[in-house]
């Protein structure tokens, strides 16, 4: 491993230390939590068609196979735990004032890392979203009417114990229904075609405006308007650092590509950066 650019990376944050940095996160963060990307070989959207699993028009035709689905990966998520690099960025975050952690990831390990000042741009998959009349149900209000979302009891499930309480045993009346006007209640993520909540999305383009140093780590950057924020970053004179296994589109703009894996890189960045302060 080439140290030069890791030093360079390292003084570049050390420079900026008091201006606006963020980095803008994808799947590839949590892959090595093992919790399976969306795009490329391995990718959900290779075994399966996102317009069947990830629109409301799919979960309106058959909410049970939808939740199945997502039940699933909560439960690959419950039995999860943050790696490395999201530990990674928790330091950058103490150590940086003004650095911000802006995810398209709904599994929310960073929020089980520790990290404090972020966004989740696609929300959380432990939260709930009644797509009828727009109500929003926090994690523990989720738990509430949909006692199957709850971590504790996924993560403790046996695959073969999944398979036969969820997979085969849930049923159209043990779906969450909504507190006020009772629909079935969807999980608390941005499918395609639906908004991103707006405050989010206002928020995350004023950070990306005014950063002096941007972060792309783990995302494949194809999905909009999440992937807008590295290219207006980068548009307002920021410097773009990239972390990804692959090229991307981002890679020809990026003024650093790092290709290799997240939980390589970002602690050595941390390592050199903690040298010199
Ligand atoms: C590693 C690694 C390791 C692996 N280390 N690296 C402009 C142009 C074209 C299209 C559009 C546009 N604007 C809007 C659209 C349409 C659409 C869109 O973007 N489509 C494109 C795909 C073509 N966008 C939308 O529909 C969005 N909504 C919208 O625009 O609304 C407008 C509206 C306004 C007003 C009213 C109504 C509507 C919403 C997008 C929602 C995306 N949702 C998903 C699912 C979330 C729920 C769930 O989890 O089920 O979000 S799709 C999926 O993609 C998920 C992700 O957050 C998102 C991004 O994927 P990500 O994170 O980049 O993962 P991968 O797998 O793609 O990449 C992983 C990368 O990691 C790879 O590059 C690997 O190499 C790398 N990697 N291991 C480092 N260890
Ligand atoms: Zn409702």
């Amino acid at each position: 491993m080439d140290l030069k650019p890791i030093k360079e990376v390292a003084l570049l944050l050390a420079q900026n230390r008091d201006k606006t940095i963020f980095a803008f996160s994808g799947a590839g963060l949590s892959a090595e939590s093992g919790i399976p990307t969306f795009r490329g070989k391995d990718g959900l959207w290779n075994k399966y068609d996102p317009r069947d699993l990830a629109t409301f028009e799919a979960f309106q035709e058959d909410p049970l196979k939808v939740w199945k689905w997502y039940l699933w990966r909560m439960w690959l998520i419950a039995r999860a735990n943050p790696n490395p690099a999201h530990y990674a960025l928790v330091e950058l975050e103490q150590i940086l004032p003004n650095f911000w952690h802006i995810t398209q990831n709904v599994d929310g390990l960073h929020r089980v890392a520790g990290q404090k000042k972020y966004l989740e741009l696609h929300g959380n998959i432990w939260e709930g979203k009644c797509r009828y009349c727009g109500a929003h149900y926090k994690e523990h209000e989720f738990k509430i009417i949909f006692p199957l979302a709850d971590r504790d009891y996924l993560r403790n499930l046996s695959e073969e114990k999944f398979k036969k309480e969820i997979l085969e045993g849930l049923t159209l009346e043990k779906l969450p229904r909504c507190s006020f006007c009772n629909g079935i209640v969807g999980p608390g993520v941005v499918w395609f075609g639906e908004p991103l909540p707006e405050h989010v999305l206002t928020q995350a383009f004023e950070i990306a405006k005014i950063a002096k140093v941007c972060f792309s780590i783990g995302t494949s950057a194809v999905v909009y308007p999440a992937a807008y924020l590295p290219e207006l970053c980068k548009k307002h004179g920021g410097v773009l650092i990239e972390i990804n296994l692959d090229e991307t589109p981002l890679t020809p703009v990026a003024d650093y590509s790092f290709r290799a894996s997240a939980t390589e890189i970002l602690p050595l960045i941390v390592e050199e950066l903690k040298k010199s302060l």
